[in-house]
């Protein structure tokens, strides 16, 4: 077959091709469930009710897709008491996919009010401990390599606790949690600048995320999702300080307007994250081509738009925006910079963003035996009203009732 594509060089085809070939994205259990905001929840028919619906889906989208094999799960949400492990990984197989990075939940219990490894009460801070340490045993049973932190602990008042105190019971935590690691196993520790906190939060921004990874152990690294950042922030910057330090554990991706929106991948900026792509195949490239290994993951949950579509939306922008940022010449690019040539560097950027790589992606699809179109093949797969038909019985048959009434 022919990698020429309308448009594009064979350099450039070829660059887009390679680009995929090593481009996979996680997708999230919790995307596939019904959530909301704190204001409402917009039901779905089809949204998943259980963990063998959201892996279902899941299996889907990485049928039409080609690049999500595996799923991020949250432990509390997905692993009820008493659930088995290698049922969750019989499941998980049948539906095409594996388990991914397993997420701890240290934030919705009652003794978290003050917080979980920051929380005064050594009673609390033990029990979220614990809590990470089941889920490091769950992840070794289920085979999952990574054991996404985040945590909600901040203080909402000045005065309400001593933030070095916090911060010192956070690194003690996080080095217990580090000592029952596998050596193949690695902890990301996420950041977010508020909320649920609203006078400072624990783990605000990269640089403290940074410190207590380093502090846990070289098993731990940092976790950049997009939406926790304030809006003038620099997420190249972050990135590419992470990388350069060895410190880029992953991402959760999503986009946003104003705070953690948890919007579509690129439905706002997506100059932005073609711009983080950049600095990761830059990397690559002073690195002779020896790519970092990084979990890229999607963080988002719908409550407007229809799951399914909206994930497969988000991987597909994914995929053309890395392809995008694959194009820079980064040799001509060292030339233009070294030559203090601002504006010959910045087209660089700019033409590689606007270049359209459909026809080299389509052709990669056909490659991999994917369809032209991952949403067209969706919407016309029958799978989504399937799925609304066969959980709308199931939840008739359990009592769960879906709509409220705003009567
Ligand atoms: C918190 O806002 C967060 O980004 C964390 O990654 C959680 O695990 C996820 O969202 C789902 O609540
Ligand atoms: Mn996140």
């Amino acid at each position: 077959m022919s990698i020429h594509s309308e448009g594009l060089s064979d350099n450039q085809s070829e660059r887009v091709l390679a680009a995929l070939d090593q481009f996979q994205i996680e997708t999230p259990s919790w995307g596939y469930a019904d959530t909301g905001t704190r204001f409402g929840k917009f039901y779905q028919p089809a949204a998943a009710i259980n963990l063998g619906d959201k892996l279902s889906d899941a299996g889907q989208v990485h049928r039409l897709t080609g690049c999500c094999p595996t799923v991020a799960v949250h432990v509390l949400w997905d692993f009820p008491e008493g659930s088995d492990p290698a049922e969750v990984v019989r499941q998980a197989e049948q539906s095409g996919v594996t388990i991914g990075a397993i997420n701890p939940n240290v934030f919705q219990n009652q003794q978290y009010k003050l917080g979980s490894f920051g929380n005064p009460d050594a009673t609390a801070r033990q029990a979220a401990l614990q809590h990470c340490l089941d889920s490091i045993a769950i992840a070794q049973q289920v085979g999952s390599q990574h054991i996404s932190l985040w945590f909600a602990d901040g203080t909402s008042y000045p005065g309400q606790d001593n933030m070095r105190s916090r911060k010192r019971r956070f690194a003690e935590g996080l080095q217990q949690a580090h000592d029952r690691l596998s050596h193949d196993q690695m902890l990301l520790v996420e950041y977010k600048p508020f909320e649920p906190a609203f006078y400072q939060t624990d783990i605000a921004d990269w640089g403290m995320a940074y410190l207590l990874a380093k502090s846990a152990g070289p098993q731990a690294k940092v976790l950049v999702d997009t939406g926790h950042h304030y809006l003038a922030q620099n997420i190249e910057q972050i990135v590419a300080w992470l990388l350069d330090e060895q410190m880029l554990g992953g991402f959760h991706f999503n986009d946003r307007r104003y705070a953690d929106d948890d919007l579509t991948l690129g439905s706002i900026d997506p100059y932005q994250v073609f711009r983080i792509f950049h600095e990761i195949h830059s990397y690559a490239f002073d690195q002779r081509g020896v790519y970092p290994e990084i979990a890229y993951m999607v963080d988002q949950s719908h409550n407007l738009k229809p799951k399914l579509e909206a994930m497969i939306q988000t991987v597909m922008v994914a995929q053309e925006l890395y392809a995008k940022a694959a194009l820079v010449d980064h040799a001509a690019l060292v030339v233009h910079q070294s030559n203090g040539d601002i504006v010959a560097a910045e087209r660089m950027l700019q033409r590689a963003f606007t270049t359209d790589v459909n026809d080299a992606v389509v052709t990669w699809r056909r490659q991999h035996g994917l369809p032209d179109d991952p949403l067209d093949a969706l919407r016309t797969s029958g799978y989504v009203e399937q799925a609304a038909r066969e959980r709308s019985e199931r939840r008739d048959a359990l009592g769960i009732v879906q709509a409220t009434s705003y009567a």
